[in-house]
């Protein structure tokens, strides 16, 4: 069996000083940390930045490749075999080809990056995600001018995806960013969480990571990444476009056409499970709202 890539973060190493580091750098840029508090929004957040359990973020998937119940991922993605794993980068790339997973993370650094995740169907948790920037790997192959958007796609293979032996969507299932959302330094391709290789039902080997937007941007499994000039289909879009839009942020002022998405449950709670308010952008809105800018995001939901 060829090497896998391992982690090496522990689950031991995750701080909530961690997180506070992760955010004053993505803010500060290269600036030296200090690791007072933080004024303003991101304090008021502090109590959200609590992680999920590894048991809660491993057993409480969506992953329709293999069924559309919440615990089917877990039941059924360990038939998936995720070595060898490989990624065809093509379209508007200046060095397009087929690139073994161990090639794509050999340069990479794998650091640590706690995310808030929140799902359309208005439930939240927050997961310590190990992996790199997309950029970087879209930075390693190329990418040409004439590019706009950036599509994934996961794998087909309906022999170990027992979903994939029915038509729950249009496999492969599909996603897409804008190039500007992609080279986000906060958009992830992860290959692990609590410092472990990325369990199956998380979307092994390798899955993209999107914190502002709603949890079915973050494709799994990926074996395809296309730079295109148009903008891509996308699956929920696909499967029903008057509920799905292509940008899909989170956003608690535009609400799901069935129900609304001002707040969240938070995943874990139990019996004192409480609802709480979605933040606009997840969160994430000193970072990510300029590339919004001039957008009317109740059109371009
Ligand atoms: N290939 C694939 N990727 C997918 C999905 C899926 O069904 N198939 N579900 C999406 C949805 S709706 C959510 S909420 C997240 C769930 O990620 P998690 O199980 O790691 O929490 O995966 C997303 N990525
Ligand atoms: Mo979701």
């Amino acid at each position: 069996m060829a090497a896998r890539y391992k982690s090496d973060l522990k689950y031991s190493d995750v701080t909530p000083e961690r997180v506070y580091m992760n955010r004053r750098q993505l803010m500060a840029g290269a600036a030296a940390l200090g690791l007072g508090s933080i004024a303003g929004p991101a304090a008021a957040q502090e109590e959200d930045l609590v992680l999920n359990s590894f048991d809660d973020i491993t057993s409480y998937n969506n992953f329709y490749e293999f069924g559309t119940g919440k615990s089917d991922p877990k039941q059924y993605a360990g038939a998936l075999t995720t070595d060898p794993w490989s990624i065809v980068i093509d379209g508007l790339v200046e060095r397009p080809g087929t690139y073994d997973i161990a090639d794509i993370l050999k340069d990479k650094a794998i650091e640590e990056r706690i995310y808030r995740f929140r799902c359309v169907e208005a439930w939240a948790m927050v997961v310590p995600w190990n992996g790199f920037e997309l950029k970087d790997l879209l930075d390693q192959v190329g990418v040409l001018p004439s590019a706009k958007y950036v599509s994934f796609e996961t794998l087909v293979r309906p022999e170990e995806m027992v979903g994939q032996r029915r038509p729950i969507l249009e496999w492969p299932y599909r996603e897409g960013l804008r190039l500007d959302e992609a080279m986000h330094p906060l958009t992830l391709m992860s290959t692990g969480l609590y410092g472990q290789e990325l369990p199956n039902q998380n979307g092994a080997p390798i899955r993209l990571v999107v914190p502002w937007k709603y949890g079915f941007k973050s494709i799994k499994s990926i074996v395809r990444i296309s730079l295109t000039e148009e903008q891509p289909d996308i699956s929920w879009n696909m499967a029903i476009p008057g509920e799905y839009g292509f940008f899909s942020n989170v956003n608690p002022n535009v609400d799901h056409p069935r129900w609304s998405q001002a707040t969240e449950r938070v995943i874990g709670g139990g019996l004192f499970a409480r609802r709480r308010p979605t933040l606009m952008f997840n969160g994430y809105e000193e970072e990510v709202a300029s590339l919004y800018d001039g957008m009317d995001l109740s059109e371009f939901f």
